[in-house]
């Protein structure tokens, strides 16, 4: 079954690679047949989340809208990819028990605080270090790790192919690919 509709659901440190392999991956399904859509800071958090900014509060409600909206295209048969820090283990679990068993793979980017620090594309580490920006995910608000993920990716091992083969491969061994 080429159209089987699910949540990939990639989580993870600024830096740690979720948005570029959730559309990298999202390209492959496409040309499989796939009816695919990734939800990202940027379709999101300037449209839909836009009154929302990153206290705990908000990222809670953020995660929230995030799920019900998966959910949603879920249910309009979408296969959806998420690519937000989603810092918080118990929002987490409350958008896989909004699903149905098995429709929530809960990805893991894995990737040391200093690689990401190291790589800061946006500069945003370096803000944050300098107290520019409050509240920022590994320096100053905490990050929960998944205890049981679908999937770990360590992206500072792993070449960009080689993490969207890694969901490849577990998306064949679930039968959904
Ligand atoms: C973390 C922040 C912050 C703070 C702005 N903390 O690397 P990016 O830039 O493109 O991705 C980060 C994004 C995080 O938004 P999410 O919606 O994924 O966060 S959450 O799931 O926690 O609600 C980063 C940028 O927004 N950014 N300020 N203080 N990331």
């Amino acid at each position: 079954n080429r159209h089987q509709s699910k949540v990939l659901w990639f989580t993870g440190l600024s830096g740690a690679g979720k948005s570029t392999i959730a559309h990298a991956v999202e390209e492959e399904l496409y040309q499989k047949g796939f009816h695919t859509f990734v939800l990202d800071g940027d379709n999101v958090r300037h449209g839909l989340c836009g009154d929302l900014g990153f206290s705990d509060a908000d990222r809670v409600e953020n995660i929230r809208r995030i799920g019900e909206v998966s959910k949603l295209f879920v249910e309009a048969g979408v296969l959806v990819l998420t690519a937000f820090i989603s810092p918080f283990r118990a929002d987490r679990d409350k958008v896989r028990a909004l699903l149905n068993t098995g429709d929530f793979i809960e990805i893991y980017c894995q990737c040391p605080l200093t690689v990401c620090e190291e790589r800061d594309v946006k500069g945003l580490y370096k803000r944050a270090r300098a107290g520019e920006i409050k509240a920022f995910t590994g320096i100053s608000s905490p990050y929960e790790e998944p205890e049981s993920p679908e999937l770990v990716i360590d992206t500072s091992l792993l070449s960009l192919e080689q993490s969207v083969q890694t969901v490849l491969d577990f998306l064949v061994a679930r039968g959904v690919y």
